[in-house]
């Protein structure tokens, strides 16, 4: 579904850019102007690169449910409007792998690809991130691998993936074009940083085999800009621990990991007051903070994060502006009540640049 861009969102973001800018030489009515004229000839307009950068960033920092965005100025913005062809498309994503991961010092990095406009569909990817492990259905109705991903890795299969079958496959990409429709490509093994895990004091953690990857990067936000659509647009910042220690591979539809680790550490599990489950998720949040660290590889815990949320905003407050959040998703899954975030409750908000799951009733 093709696309015009809304010509009073335009004007409301190119004055936000503006007034946040106003030693630009970009004069704005002139802007304001040329934009009116672009959108009545063409249905839509192009954003200048200084916009586009300021657009992302912006987005970030209106995203309510991301605690991470103390750092929301140094987003690395790559302008990918021009790739069409799906091997194109290829290249731009094995690159902003390449340029996130950056050999452990990961780098929040958004790549910004073709808009929609009345012209023509943006190309688009199937995947939900650039990094996912498969989820196999066995005969037996077992599965192996992560659950979650068990719809995507029988569709991808249907389309030719030759899958390894084991708990730690990394999905391939599925990329769709107008022309070429949906091609299937292989990550390149070696732009996938992965760790695996280990405790600080107990050697035989190792054994229990458990890994994740170093990047979450999200890929089916559709990034909104000043009333034009970019419907491919992944972006990435670095792990907080407990995406991974106290969800990934604990919800009982993921990994469902706990009993398998208060077993290794030999706790009783025969009543719930022993809080075995507690006790064998603190110690797995451990691993993984610590082999992240050890391996080189960034990711914060969730009472450094949240110090920085707090941080951010009352940096945001002195500049004059709210900080929308969402109180369900700021608060991390474990320890709430000994990080701050979590005694305060906030004004949320619809606020514009943002981005946007495609089922969302909203925009
Ligand atoms: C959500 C942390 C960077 C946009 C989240 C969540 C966490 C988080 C913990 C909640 C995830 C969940 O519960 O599943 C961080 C950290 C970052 C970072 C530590 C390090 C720099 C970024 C960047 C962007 C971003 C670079 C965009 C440019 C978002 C959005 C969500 C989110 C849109 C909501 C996702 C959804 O609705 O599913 N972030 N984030 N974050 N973050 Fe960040
Ligand atoms: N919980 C998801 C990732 C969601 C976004 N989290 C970030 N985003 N840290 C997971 O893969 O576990 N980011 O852009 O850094």
């Amino acid at each position: 579904h093709p696309r015009a861009a809304d010509a009073d969102e335009a004007e409301e973001f190119v004055r936000l850019h503006h007034g946040e800018h106003p030693d630009q030489p970009v004069h704005l009515t002139t802007r304001l102007r040329r934009i009116r004229e672009e959108i009545d000839e063409t249905g839509t307009y192009t954003h200048t690169s200084d916009e586009l950068v300021f657009g992302a960033r912006v987005a970030w920092r209106n995203s309510s449910r991301c605690i991470g965005r103390l750092y929301w100025k140094s987003l690395r913005v790559l302008d990918r409007r021009g790739a069409t062809t799906a091997d194109e498309l290829h290249r731009h994503l094995c690159d902003h792998l390449r340029q996130a991961t950056n050999g452990g010092r990961i780098r929040p990095v958004i790549s910004v690809f073709a808009p929609d406009t009345p012209a023509g569909r943006a190309p688009r990817v199937w995947n939900d991130q650039l990094i996912r492990y498969a989820g196999h259905r066995q005969d037996d109705g077992a599965l192996v691998g992560d659950p979650a991903y068990a719809d995507f890795t029988e569709a991808v299969k249907r389309l030719g993936w030759q899958a390894p079958g084991g708990a730690w496959d990394v999905l391939p990409w599925v990329i769709e074009t107008d022309r070429d429709g949906p091609r299937l490509f292989d990550v390149p093994r070696d732009l996938v940083l992965e760790v695996p895990l280990t405790h600080p004091d107990r050697p035989d953690f190792a054994d229990l085999g458990l890994r994740w990857h170093a990047v979450p990067a999200i890929s089916n936000m559709r990034l909104r800009i000043g009333g034009v659509d970019y419907p491919l647009a992944p972006f990435n910042g670095w792990y907080m621990g407990t995406e991974i220690g106290a969800r990934n591979l604990v919800d009982t539809d993921r990994y469902d990991l706990l009993p398998v680790i208060a077993d290794h550490l030999g706790l009783d599990t025969g009543s719930e007051a022993t809080l075995w489950r507690d006790r064998a998720l603190v110690e797995l949040n451990v691993a993984v903070l610590h082999s992240f660290t050890e391996a080189g590889v960034r990711i914060s815990d969730h009472h450094t994060e949240s110090r920085h949320f707090m941080t951010h905003l009352a940096r945001e407050e002195k500049q004059g502006r709210g900080v929308p959040a969402d109180w369900t998703w700021i608060v991390p899954p474990v320890s709430g009540g000994i990080t701050p975030v979590f005694h305060r409750y906030y004004e949320d908000a619809d606020q514009r640049p943002n981005f946007y799951l495609d089922d969302d009733a909203r925009a």
